[in-house]
């Protein structure tokens, strides 16, 4: 931002705080270049003048509703704004037509009850206080009237609000498309209650986020002529599969596993549960229960949205059979067996979690102990039996578990899908994106690389939609304007998507390789990225490399990249399950068309995300978007508490200053010539006078 030309001593201005971010005071004295501030809190401090920033002393004390009604568009003014805001609960502020959203931490039922849904339904867009509902009706009414489709896309790091916010969106599309009055399940409901469905198997705790969206989702909500809902279709991205075998403290697991082992007694004992603490794939953590979530209830609720959602009583038996299953299988451990590099099932007790997989998995329990330990090799010449030694059978049971639980979730979602139906003849639809938000851990694996990329991706359509926006507002205005440039991120998404030569076609490279190691996938990364920009190699490190992101650097550990990368089942695992006489788990498993290849042929788990990625925005390209940001304003998770170097850190990368700034670039005051003239008017009577 260029530095205003009109501090003078006895002005108000901000000035930089390396804790606070802004903090205001006076100017007593400029020295050229040097401004004297004497600060409201009592310190003085001398600053460059090109780091002090006039304060609106104008300003409402409530703030104001659109950041482009501040008389001075700037960082400090901004962060007052959403601050001041903040306090009073109004946690939606516009930028133009985008909103933004500060995660309150607590809840507000009176801002999302059936009456505000009532105001909102067709009010002009600015007219009522920002809201999410305002977003939704404005693309509702869009796609009434122009007959076009509309997306919402709602971004922001992990634990800013996404879901909650996408819940409401739909919440409100619902109640707009809806058949009023109508009881039993209908396209809505069922809509709706997908939500706790999917959060149930996709959600987990994190360090960043009590129930974090370990998923990317876009909902297309499709509706007829007459503007009413008649279909849906729910697409996922990608689930964080290592979650169900390895979680770190204070993480947990995803929520279905504690819900079921908060079932009610008959249902525990079914499948023979008991505290989530006796479960190797839980107790790894020692996080067991969510402050302010009853499991028990969760479970009840979870059964009862599976009800709405159309999913049969059969079927939920079965869905946590395999639940329970997977936790049985978790807790069987091997010893070394008698021959070399071989294992056995390592005691009694790890014997009895066997026969319970087996058991709840209908499949025979030697047979499960045989796709644990061995591998079957088809040569040309003969059929070689290998045994796996203790490390190697900890891994096959562990493959398993991921496999079969991620079978589970696409289930779940396809059911969805099919139970809720789509409607051929829909023109239009509205789809709500909730990805799973940008992250950085201590340490950052596969999935963290993923959930990055994704957030780049739509960083991008962020940046590429609003700023031309912008620039043809004032085209449209005939305002004299040359084109401006933002921070464009191509060059990171090159950095990771582009072929050949980016970090997924040379992570393939490496998978088909079969003497690479992560150490080979590491040195080629550095050798190839050498002088690229967004990519910096660790100075003490062999295996990690950092990633210069839009949202801040963060350092990959390239170690698990190769395995996580490959997707496949174990042939012997794939057998064992299509064999069970279960239909729905061995639904879960249909047998491979072609005859069965032991020789499982590569495929990779990055290059199709990254086509699912492409369609993704093929898709939102067709559409008209609206923008919500969500910001995070602590990383406590608790109400009421507004820190400013993270929020402006967030808004910084968000895009959202550069919005602003090219609005400073441009026209940063806009007035009516009504008020135009009642405020400067004065400076010029002739004119007014020779009117
Ligand atoms: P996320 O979707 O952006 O993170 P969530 O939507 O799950 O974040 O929000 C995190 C938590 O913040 C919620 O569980 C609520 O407790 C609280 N919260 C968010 N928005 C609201 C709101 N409008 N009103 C009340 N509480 C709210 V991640 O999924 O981690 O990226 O992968
Ligand atoms: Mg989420």
């Amino acid at each position: 931002m260029a530095a205003p030309v009109n501090i003078i001593v006895g002005s108000h201005v901000w000035v930089e705080d390396p804790v606070l971010a802004w903090v205001d005071g006076e100017v007593f004295r400029i020295n050229g270049e040097e401004v004297h501030i004497n600060r409201t809190d009592g310190k003085m401090v001398v600053a460059n003048i090109s780091k002090v920033f006039p304060k609106d002393t104008e300003a409402p004390p409530g703030g104001v509703d659109d950041m482009t009604k501040l008389s001075y568009l700037h960082e400090p003014g901004v962060l007052h704004n959403l601050a001041m805001r903040y306090e009073l609960n109004e946690i939606y502020t516009y930028t133009g037509n985008i909103l933004i959203a500060v995660n309150p931490f607590q809840r507000l039922p009176h801002l999302y009850d059936t009456h505000m849904m009532e105001q909102y339904k067709g009010a002009a867009f600015g007219e009522l206080s920002p809201h999410v509902f305002a977003v939704a009706d404005a693309s509702y009414r869009a796609m009434i009237n122009e007959g076009k489709s509309n997306s919402i896309l709602v971004s922001g790091e992990s634990g800013a609000g996404k879901t909650e916010t996408t819940k409401m969106l739909m919440r409100y599309l619902a109640y707009l498309g809806g058949r009023s009055g109508v009881e039993g399940r209908t396209v809505e409901q069922q809509v709706l209650e997908s939500n706790p469905v999917l959060e149930t198997f996709g959600n987990a705790k994190t360090v960043r986020n009590n129930n974090s969206s370990r998923f990317g989702k876009f909902v297309e909500i499709q509706f007829d002529k007459s503007g009413r809902i008649s279909g849906a279709a729910v697409r996922t991205y990608l689930l964080e599969r290592s979650r169900v075998c390895q979680i770190s403290d204070p993480e947990r697991n995803y929520h279905c596993f504690y819900l079921l082992c908060a079932a009610p007694p008959e249902e525990r004992e079914k499948y023979k549960l008991g505290s989530p603490s006796s479960f190797h794939y839980l107790n790894q953590s020692n996080c067991y229960a969510l402050d302010g979530v009853n499991d028990a209830e969760e479970y009840l609720a979870t059964r009862r949205a599976m009800d709405i959602v159309g999913i049969s009583e059969e079927e939920q038996e079965a869905i946590f059979r395999v639940v329970a299953a997977i936790l049985h299988l978790g807790n069987i451990e091997f010893a070394k067996g008698e021959e070399i590099d071989s294992s056995v099932i390592k005691d009694d007790k790890s014997r009895f979690h066997l026969n319970t997989t087996a058991e709840l998995l209908r499949c025979d329990a030697k047979s499960l102990e045989n796709a644990l330990i061995k591998r079957v090799m088809v040569t040309p010449e003969e059929i070689i039996t290998r045994t796996l030694d203790p490390v190697g059978a900890l891994g096959s049971r562990d493959a398993l578990a991921k496999t079969m639980y991620s079978r589970l979730f696409d289930w779940l979602v396809d059911k969805i899908n099919n139970s809720i139906g789509q409607d051929p003849n829909s023109k239009t639809l509205i789809g709500v994106l909730d990805i799973y938000g940008f992250e950085s851990f201590k340490l950052n694996s596969f999935e963290q690389f993923c959930i990055n990329f994704t957030n780049e991706k739509l960083q991008q359509h962020f940046n590429q939609h609003v700023f031309k926006m912008e620039q043809e507002e004032y085209t449209k205005e005939e305002i004299n304007w040359s084109y401006i440039e933002f921070v464009d991120n191509q060059d990171v998404l090159d950095l990771i998507e582009k072929k050949p030569g980016g970090i997924i076609a040379l992570l393939d490279e490496a998978c088909m390789f079969p003497k690479s190691t992560h150490e080979t996938f590491a040195q080629k990364l550095y050798q190839t990225f050498k002088n690229n920009k967004r990519f910096i190699k660790p100075k003490l490190s062999r295996t990690s490399f950092t990633l210069s992101h839009y949202a801040g650097e963060v350092t990959y550990l390239a170690d698990l990249f190769l395995d996580k990368n490959k997707d496949y089942v174990v042939a012997e695992h794939q057998d064992l399950l299509t064999a069970s006489t279960c239909s729905f788990v061995a639904g879960l498993f249909p047998p491979s068309p072609e005859e069965s290849s032991k020789s499982s042929k590569f495929s990779s788990i990055g290059s199709r995300f990254k086509l699912q990625l492409q369609s993704l925005m093929e898709t939102l390209s067709s559409t008209e978007p609206h923008y919500i940001r969500c910001v995070k304003p602590n990383n406590v998770l608790k109400p009421a508490i507004f820190e400013n170097l993270n929020i402006i850190q967030q808004l910084r990368c968000g895009g959202v200053l550069e919005a602003i700034r090219i609005s400073c670039a441009g026209y940063p005051t806009r007035r009516t010539f009504y008020e135009f003239l009642l405020r400067f008017g004065v400076l010029a009577p002739e004119v007014l006078d020779g009117k």
